[in-house]
């Protein structure tokens, strides 16, 4: 059947189960957006195409599925840029498609011409540029395969405007991808399996470091089934959360910068450490001269670039997490490590004390009491946080508790500003009867803002809690510690955001006193359309414990105690 490469274009998607798109249209991109009005696709028209970005990469994390988003050539793709490379730190399945001048205009300078496949090379897994219809098909094939398979990742397809005019033959079959023929997931031998039992067999203080590749391979159970049959606990990333259910006995919390001290501690004081699809982020080690120095390492993981990248290991099994663990499971002997077990639990009773929620009521409304009761008011029910970067951020991932994979969704190696309320948008679309949240910073808001125009025009019916301190707050922080309190540039105002909403006719309210918060979300759920929370908190609060940029693990700077910040603090 003859068709224009704009139909093969929608015909690939479509075939490969596409039914969502995010995107904004230009010249170069328009043939493709002709033809999409024959598909069976819903296009959301977004504000600004990082914006579609984000949305393919929230709709690819709630559900493990690609996310799309499509733009057209020069500026169009350039805005695109900070959303895959957010993708691509985070290891998120996405496919950008982007229009491209004619191909013999191609180094000409011609009108929104840009070499957006250079720009993109180090952000993307592959790219492609397409120059002719009849390559269309295999290309997107092939964008589909390398994103999903092994570590997953984005890719951009840019097109010229002829190649997306012009017809040829299409061939679903013969575009099946050839030069890259599916690689052989790697598999550790049986004799590294065995060398990595006999570690945790004799180890006496184990700690599991599960990470993103957990969720990724859909390993959860598995992850379980190992901690349980070990009595190992688990310690998270935060990318990590919710890979194991926040309330199993053995779940330690949050490992890192901003991780429980609890968890740091036992990490210093363990004697194995096995790391389960984590990457040994300096967010994660602190120091690496004096990381977990006493302990071997098995690490887990599907990527051999990453194996003895930060951290050297003494027992490298690459490989699918959950096929791993479902050989490795087996070899290991049920273990008591109830000394250990109860010795981290004292060093948490010491935490307990320090925890704003166990301080009196001082009259101040603080961000962990806002995370706190949205976590209470929906626990019990299918919720989807997104958050976006900063203070908010470490406090989301300490005072909400997730029972489930995929219920955080958070940029956390690109660390990218702007993020939560499209990635909302994208995860709404995805999983259109689970609750989602955007935890948002009043500066990160004011990024993405304009998306809150698509949630009306598309009618998706996003919460959004603005924790509305006044500050770039993260950014303050450091100036707190390290820069003697020289606030340079991270005081921020902002619009009336309850105004705001109204201009976009969203629902809205303003939260001073915490006696309104759980009245405020309980009024957000009940209501069917997007709702926006504008959270004023303390001003000058700050995320503890931390670990100094590059400081040992253990050396965290921790909440005085027992003493309660003030306003004047
Ligand atoms: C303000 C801020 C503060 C932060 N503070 C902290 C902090 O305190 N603590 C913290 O943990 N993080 C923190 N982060 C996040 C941090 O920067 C990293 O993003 C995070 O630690 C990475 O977690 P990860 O290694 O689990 O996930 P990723 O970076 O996504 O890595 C996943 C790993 O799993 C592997 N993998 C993928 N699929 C599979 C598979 N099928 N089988 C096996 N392996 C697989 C990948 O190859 C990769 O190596 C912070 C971020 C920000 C913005
Ligand atoms: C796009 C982008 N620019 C700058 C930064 C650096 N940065 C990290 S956190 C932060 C402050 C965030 O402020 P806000 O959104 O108000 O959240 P808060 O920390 O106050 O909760 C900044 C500027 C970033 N992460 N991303
Ligand atoms: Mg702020």
């Amino acid at each position: 059947m003859k068709l224009t490469g704009a139909q093969i274009l929608w015909e690939c998607l479509v075939r490969e189960g596409v039914t969502e798109i995010f995107g904004y249209p230009g010249g170069a991109i328009l043939p493709a957006y002709d033809a999409m009005l024959d598909y069976p696709i819903r296009h959301t028209l977004v504000r600004h195409e990082q914006g579609a970005t984000h949305m393919a990469d929230g709709y690819a994390r709630a559900t493990g599925r690609v996310g799309v988003a499509i733009a057209t050539s020069g500026p169009g793709a350039t805005n695109m840029v900070t959303g895959i490379a957010t993708a691509m730190l985070d290891s998120s399945p996405i496919v950008c498609i982007t229009g491209q001048v004619g191909s013999k205009l191609i180094g000409t300078d011609a009108f929104q011409e840009i070499d957006i496949t250079g720009i993109t090379l180090p952000v993307t897994k592959h790219n492609y540029l397409v120059t002719r219809a009849q390559d269309v098909a295999a290309a997107v094939r092939e964008a589909f395969q390398i994103a999903q398979e092994g570590r997953p990742g984005p890719v951009l397809i840019d097109i010229t405007k002829d190649a997306q005019q012009s017809s040829c033959e299409f061939d679903w079959d013969a575009a099946a991808p050839l030069r890259r023929a599916r690689r052989e997931t790697p598999a550790p031998a049986d004799a590294d399996l065995d060398r990595a039992a006999a570690l945790i067999q004799s180890a006496k203080r184990p700690v599991i470091l599960a990470g993103h590749g957990v969720t990724i391979s859909g390993a959860e159970a598995a992850l379980r089934a190992f901690a349980e049959r070990g009595n190992i606990p688990v310690a998270a990333t935060l990318l990590g959360i919710g890979g194991l259910p926040a309330s199993h006995p053995l779940n330690l919390g949050m490992m890192g910068m901003h991780g429980e001290a609890w968890v740091n501690i036992a990490i210093q004081q363990a004697d194995l450490l096995i790391a389960c699809g984590m990457r040994f982020d300096d967010r994660v080690t602190g120091k690496l001269s004096t990381y977990a120095q006493q302990a071997k390492k098995i690490h887990i993981e599907i990527d051999p670039s990453e194996i003895n990248k930060n951290v050297p290991v003494d027992v490298p099994l690459v490989g699918d997490l959950r096929r791993v663990l479902d050989r490795l499971v087996p070899r290991v002997e049920a273990g008591d490590r109830r000394t250990w077990l109860t010795e981290i639990q004292a060093s948490r009773g010491d935490s307990a004390v320090r925890d704003i929620q166990s301080l009196p009521d001082d009259g101040h409304l603080y961000a962990a009491h806002v995370i706190n009761d949205l976590w209470r008011a929906t626990r019990e029910g299918d919720t989807i946080v997104v958050t976006d970067v900063g203070q908010h951020q470490m406090w989301e991932a300490q005072y909400y508790h997730h029972e489930r994979p995929r219920s955080l969704i958070t940029s956390g190696g690109l660390g990218t500003m702007g993020f939560a309320v499209p990635a909302a948008i994208g995860a709404k679309r995805a999983r259109p009867d689970a609750e989602v949240w955007a935890v948002v910073g009043d500066g990160g808001f004011q990024m993405t803002m304009c998306e809150l125009a698509t949630a009306v025009q598309e009618g998706i019916a996003i919460k959004v809690a603005i924790i509305n301190n006044g500050y770039l707050g993260m950014v303050r922080q450091w100036q707190e510690f390290f820069y003697e309190r020289r606030y340079a540039a991270t005081p921020l105002s902002g619009p009336d955001f309850v105004k705001l909403a109204d201009a976009f006719g969203i629902h809205s309210r303003a939260v001073a006193a915490r006696k309104d918060v759980l009245p405020a979300i309980t009024d957000a759920r009940a209501h069917e359309g997007p709702v926006v929370i504008d959270f004023r908190v303390e001003q000058e609060d700050t995320v503890y414990p931390m670990v100094p940029a590059g400081a040992d693990l253990h050396a965290m700077i921790r909440r005085p105690n027992p003493i309660v910040e003030t306003a004047a603090d």
